[in-house]
C-alpha cells in the first residue's frame, strides 16, 4: 500500500514485487526515465527564456514541423536509455525506424524495449501550455542475445509491462503503471525529488467532461456527432462541460482526476484519426484501464489491436468507463 510523501525511489524499492521477474532491470529502466524527465523538465521550463522555441526546420515522418524541444527531448531520452544500457531497443514517434541497442559488450543482453512520444503536444510550447512525454515498455519477443526486430515493437498493448507519462504542467508529474494500479509523483524542483502525491489514481466511473476537437465536427462519423449532441443535451447530469487543451496528456490527466472522456475519432479527412497506436494510444489505454477506466477505438479495446506498422494511427476514445461505453453505443447504432 503506497505511503504518502514517499519518494519515487523509495516507492520503487518498496514495490519491487510489482516488477515482473524482479531482476531489477525494469526498476532501473523507470529510474532512467525519471532522470531524463528531470533534465527535459528543466529545458521545457526554460523555453520562454531562451531561444529554444520555434520550428527546428525539420519535418518528422508524419509531415509535421518539429520544434526544437521535441528534438531535445527525443535525444535526451534516447541518450539516457542508451548510455545506461538498460534497454535493447527504442522506437520513438520522432524517428522513422526503431533503434537497436547492442550494449557495450555487443551482446544484446537487455530484455526490454521502450516506445515513446518524447514531447506530445509540442505545438503548445510556444504558448506556454502543458506538454507531456509518453512511454510504453514491453519485453522483447525475439531471443535475448540477438538484435531486436520489428516484432519486438509491434506487440498489442495488452503485452505492455509498464507505461506512463510525464506532464510538464503547473507542476511536473510522473504517472506510471506496472500493471498494479496507477501512481502519480510530483517533482519538487528545488530538491529534484519526485514525491508520491497521487497514490492509486482512479478514473471516476462517470464524469461530466468531454474533450474533443469540435472544430472537426463536420468531418466526424455520425456516431461521434450523435454522441456530442448527447453530451450537450439537458437531461440528468447533462449537459457536460467541454474541455479541450489539445495536449492529450493534459486532457487525459485532468479527466482521470475529475471524470471525463477524451476522443480523437477518425474523420472524413483522416481515416484512422491522428494519434499513434504505439506511442500514444496504447500507453494511455494501459494507464486508463489500470485506473478503472476504458479505452477503445469506438468499437474494440485499443490494447487488443495487433499493430502492423510502427507509426500506425488509431481512433481513440478514452476515459471514465460509463462515458466510453455510452460513446461506443452511439458508434454501434450509427454503423
Ligand atoms: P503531436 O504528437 O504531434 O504533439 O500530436 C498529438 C497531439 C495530442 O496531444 C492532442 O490531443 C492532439 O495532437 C491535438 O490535435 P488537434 O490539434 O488536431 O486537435
Ligand atoms: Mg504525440
Amino acid at each position: 500500500m503506497p505511503k504518502p510523501n514517499q519518494t519515487l525511489g523509495e516507492f520503487i524499492i518498496e514495490n519491487q514485487s510489482d516488477f515482473p521477474g524482479s531482476s531489477g532491470e525494469l526498476s532501473r529502466l523507470i529510474n532512467s526515465l525519471r532522470l531524463a524527465a528531470k533534465v527535459v523538465n528543466h529545458e521545457v521550463n526554460k523555453a520562454g527564456l531562451v531561444d529554444i522555441i520555434g520550428a527546428y526546420g525539420e519535418t518528422n515522418i508524419q509531415g509535421e514541423d518539429q520544434q526544437k524541444l521535441d528534438v531535445y527531448a527525443n535525444n535526451k531520452f534516447i541518450q539516457t536509455l542508451t548510455n545506461r544500457e538498460i534497454v535493447c531497443g527504442i522506437a520513438s514517434e520522432e524517428n522513422d525506424d526503431f533503434i537497436q541497442i547492442e550494449g557495450h559488450k555487443g551482446d544484446h543482453q537487455n530484455k526490454y524495449v521502450v516506445l515513446m512520444d518524447p514531447l506530445d503536444g509540442s505545438s503548445n510550447i510556444d504558448v506556454n501550455v502543458s506538454v507531456g512525454t509518453i512511454f510504453s515498455i514491453y519485453k522483447r519477443v525475439t531471443p535475448v542475445g540477438t538484435p531486436v526486430q520489428s516484432e519486438d515493437f509491434l506487440q498489442p498493448g495488452n503485452k505492455q509491462v509498464a507505461a506512463g507519462y510525464i506532464i510538464y504542467g503547473t507542476s511536473t508529474m510522473l504517472v506510471y503503471t506496472t500493471g498494479h494500479g496507477v501512481n502519480g509523483f510530483t517533482l519538487n524542483p528545488a530538491l529534484g525529488s519526485w514525491y508520491l502525491s497521487h497514490p492509486d489514481m482512479k478514473f471516476p466511473e462517470e464524469g461530466q467532461i468531454y474533450s474533443i476537437n469540435e472544430g472537426n465536427y463536420v468531418h466526424f462519423p455520425q456516431g461521434v456527432k450523435d454522441y456530442i449532441k448527447y453530451c450537450q443535451q439537458e437531461e440528468g447530469n447533462r449537459p457536460y462541460t467541454s474541455r479541450y487543451i489539445g495536449s492529450m496528456v493534459s486532457d487525459i490527466h485532468r479527466n482521470m482526476i475529475k471524470g471525463g472522456i477524451f476522443m480523437y475519432p477518425k474523420s472524413s479527412k483522416n481515416s484512422s484519426g491522428k494519434l499513434r497506436l504505439l506511442y500514444e494510444c496504447n500507453p494511455m489505454a494501459f494507464l486508463t484501464e489500470q485506473a478503472g477506466g476504458k479505452a477503445s477505438d469506438g468499437f474494440q479495446r485499443i490494447m487488443d489491436i495487433q499493430p502492423t506498422e510502427l507509426h500506425q494511427r488509431a481512433p481513440f476514445f478514452c476515459g471514465s468507463r460509463k462515458m466510453v461505453e455510452k460513446a461506443e453505443e452511439f458508434m454501434a447504432k450509427a454503423e
